[in-house]
């Protein structure tokens, strides 16, 4: 890497009742923490990404908070303000992915009021927070995977997810970009017929085909940003959900 990234940091709220790996955490707000680098689509989350067979901690922040990440991410994160005592993780919980997956959540700026943590499995170990949060409209990752789960009711049902936490979500306009119209990762998607979140090479070639071009001729469809530039707003709504105490800049 080229020296330091910054990304978003969002906060997803777990919400009553907890999974039962999380239940001795009864009484405490407990945040799933993604990084992302776009978050002027947050507009459009409808689900959050852990894998499996992963392993995750939760340590308490600064303000009693719980945040679960990868355990590299709460180091880094404990160096950045967030932990009690720099360079210290207060670790209260170690659990696998697949122990969270199912799990209901309450995200910013999203119009679905709940939405579930679901199971990737082509997450890096060692990049962000292990926690990607999902916007299909405009990531060819996040719709690939997400296919992957509607058209799959055998993959559902290995990781014991439910069709009310899957299908009822369907990709939310929030970027128009020339060429690619309001869904620019679905289009992309069906025009190299990508089949599913492991067709890797055509993947890339998806994400390479819309970023740029999403940066500097993306056009914002939401209220409050309607008609403005996707790299005018881009800062502005990062800053609208730091204030909110929604989000955190995290840099790695
Ligand atoms: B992005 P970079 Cl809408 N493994 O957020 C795989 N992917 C990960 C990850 C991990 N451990 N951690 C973060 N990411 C994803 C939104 C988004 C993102 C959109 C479009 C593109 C996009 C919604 N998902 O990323 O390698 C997260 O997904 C394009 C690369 O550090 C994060 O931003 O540059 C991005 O990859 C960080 O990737």
């Amino acid at each position: 890497a080229m020296g330091p990234q910054e990304y978003t940091l969002l906060k997803l709220k777990v919400l009553e009742p907890y999974p039962s790996k999380l239940s001795g955490l009864k009484g405490k707000n407990i945040f799933l923490v993604a990084a992302t680098l776009r978050p002027e689509t947050m507009f459009g989350q409808t689900n959050c990404w852990v894998r499996p067979d992963m392993k995750y901690i939760g340590f308490e922040t600064v303000n009693g908070d719980i945040f679960i990440c990868t355990q590299k991410a709460a180091r880094n994160m404990s160096y950045q303000g967030f932990t009690k005592d720099n360079g210290v993780v207060p670790v209260v919980k170690e659990l696998m992915g697949e122990e969270i997956l199912g799990a209901s959540l309450s995200a910013p700026l999203t119009s679905y009021k709940v939405i579930y943590v679901l199971p990737m499995l082509t997450i890096k170990e060692d990049k962000g927070t292990g926690v990607v949060t999902s916007v299909p409209s405009d990531s060819p990752d996040d719709i690939a995977a997400l296919r992957d789960l509607k058209k799959k009711q055998a993959l559902r049902a290995k990781y014991g997810i439910r069709d009310d936490m899957v299908l009822p979500f369907e990709p939310v306009p929030v970027i128009e970009i020339p060429g690619f119209g309001n869904l620019s990762a679905v289009t992309i998607c069906d025009e190299l017929k990508i089949q599913s979140q492991n067709d890797r090479e055509k993947l890339a070639e998806a994400k390479e085909k819309i970023y740029l071009k999403g940066f500097y001729e993306g056009i914002m469809l939401v209220d409050g940003f309607k008609g403005q530039k996707v790299q005018d707003v881009k800062k502005t709504i990062q800053k609208k959900m730091i204030d909110a105490g929604d989000a955190l800049i995290y840099m790695e």
